[in-house]
């Protein structure tokens, strides 16, 4: 038995009658979820909350939002995702009319608000008007009440008017904003046309939406948590994500047979992880819409030494993607170090990569930010660390240790660190969906299934990969994306 990881194959160049920019990076995350770009992040307490899924799915990918937070908070920070960009915005930033212009623009200088055309409501709640840019522009006394300025001979809609009647209307009358009313006139969201006009003429069309135009989001649970399952689906989210450390294994499979045969018919189910065909196959069998691969190749993962057990990451791939029909697509989760790792997981089968430290590093994760000797770094951690085991039943669940209070008898197969900050989730990911585009065409794949059918791994030796890697220069500048740590 021989297993492979990611630094122990290279792929092969193939015949290219296209050029990179011609490939296309879409992908599925799951049966019924497609993706724009195959990456997914981590259902880790350091890497996916709300800010972040809902910057993996403006960027195409989808963010699964961990579990170690009650269930009332995880049902919110799904309504958070999926009420992100439907183009009405729910809550919308308003004033009293009997506030003054310096007021309103000391709050929009304090909040740092891009935009203008605020709703202006009277003391009872009721909309009066609108103060849009233009009313700003020609207004040259600070002190004036809103009232005095506003344009007041506003359109409202009902609410529950659609994202597809809004830009009918807006259109059609050529307005900017269009607030929604309740029945006694209080306001019960706006319609910006900036926002509308993206999602229903496809400028935004890298991001990740449901058919409401909602952004996508999937969550964790754990086995048998079917009143977390309940509270998120009621919350609208797209996919459960059964999350173990050892999904081959009775308590998940009946989880995945009950939610498929009950409550989560209508949406779909991810299980994990596994590392083998067998295991694959008892998910898929089970009724699985994706299947999770990765044993022990997390960056903060102790699980193969402290228990000595885990498969290398591309065997695992090749070996579930083998196993299980093509339409269950296999999700590589965890090792991905650099941006080259992604095609060859491909090639070994899968349809994404789950990423935690990677995206961990960045602004929309919800680690820690921290300053050392004038560097910024994030603190991050495995979910079987001591840390997060503590601070959750969620985290101890995934590493069957629910039921232990004691956090002295716990028994980590995790760690906790802090990783260089990169930037933003949209910079990380510029340069790795950039980079498997070219991957693609050095491959002569012109779209992810094909390079899923026809790349080709070699086998490196030790001397392979050092060639691989800059040698015999000293870095002196760091490249956007090239790093050894
Ligand atoms: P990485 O991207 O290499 O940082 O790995 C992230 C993955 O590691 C997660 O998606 C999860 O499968 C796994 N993980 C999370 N916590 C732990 C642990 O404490 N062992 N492992």
């Amino acid at each position: 038995m021989q297993g492979l990881t990611f630094d122990d194959v290279t792929l092969v160049t193939q015949y290219a009658d296209f050029l990179p920019e011609d490939t296309l990076t879409k992908s599925k995350f799951s049966r019924n979820i497609d993706l724009n770009i195959p990456f997914v992040s981590a259902a880790m307490d350091t890497v996916t909350g709300s800010s972040m899924a809902i910057a993996m799915a403006r960027l195409g990918g989808i963010g699964v939002i961990h579990k170690n937070m009650d269930i009332a908070l995880h049902a919110e920070a799904v309504k958070k995702v999926k009420l992100h960009s439907n183009g009405l915005i729910q809550e919308p930033v308003s004033f009293l009319e009997t506030q003054t212009v310096e007021e309103l623009l000391n709050y929009k200088e304090d909040k740092h608000l891009p935009f203008s055309g605020f709703p202006i409501v009277d003391a009872a709640g009721r909309v009066a008007g609108i103060l849009t840019a233009k009313d700003l522009k020609f207004c040259n006394d600070r002190r004036l009440k809103l009232k005095d300025i506003m344009t007041s001979a506003i359109l409202t809609a009902k609410e529950g008017t659609t994202l597809e009647d809004a830009y009918k209307i807006m259109i059609d009358k050529k307005i900017g904003k269009l607030p929604l009313l309740c029945k006694n006139g209080e306001l019960a969201g706006l319609y910006s046309f900036h926002d509308v006009n993206a999602l229903i003429t496809g400028t935004s069309k890298l991001e990740n939406l449901d058919s409401k135009y909602q952004l996508r989001c999937a969550a964790a649970i754990s086995p048998y948590d079917f009143d977390r399952a309940e509270a998120l689906i009621n919350a609208g989210v797209d996919a459960i994500v059964i999350d173990t450390a050892h999904g081959h294994s009775k308590g998940v499979v009946e989880t995945v047979k009950e939610l498929k045969a009950g409550m989560a018919s209508s949406v779909d189910v991810v299980a994990g992880n596994v590392g083998t065909a067998v295991g694959a196959k008892a998910l898929a069998d089970a009724g699985a819409d994706a299947i999770k691969v990765g044993i022990g190749p997390g960056s903060i993962c102790t699980t193969r030494i402290v228990c000595g057990v885990g498969i290398p990451q591309i065997s695992a791939i090749h070996a579930a993607s083998r196993a299980v029909s093509s339409d269950v697509p296999i999700i590589a989760d965890g090792g991905i170090k650099q941006s080259g790792d992604v095609p060859k997981a491909i090639a070994a089968g899968a349809s994404s990569v789950m990423m935690g430290g990677l995206l961990a590093a960045t602004e929309e994760s919800p680690g820690e930010k921290i300053m050392m000797q004038g560097r910024r770094f994030v603190v991050y951690r495995g979910m079987g660390s001591l840390e997060a085991m503590k601070s959750g039943k969620g985290s101890r669940e995934r590493y069957s240790q629910g039921d232990v209070e004691d956090s002295s008898q716990l028994i980590p197969q995790g760690v906790e660190g802090r990783v260089p900050y990169r930037g933003t989730a949209g910079s990380v990911l510029h340069q790795f969906a950039g980079s498997l585009k070219f991957s693609l065409g050095y491959c002569g794949s012109k779209t992810v299934p094909e390079l899923q059918s026809k790349g080709i791994l070699y086998r490196v030796t030790p001397s392979g990969l050092r060639e691989a890697h800059p040698h015999d220069i000293q870095m002196v500048k760091d490249a956007p994306n090239y790093r050894t740590v």
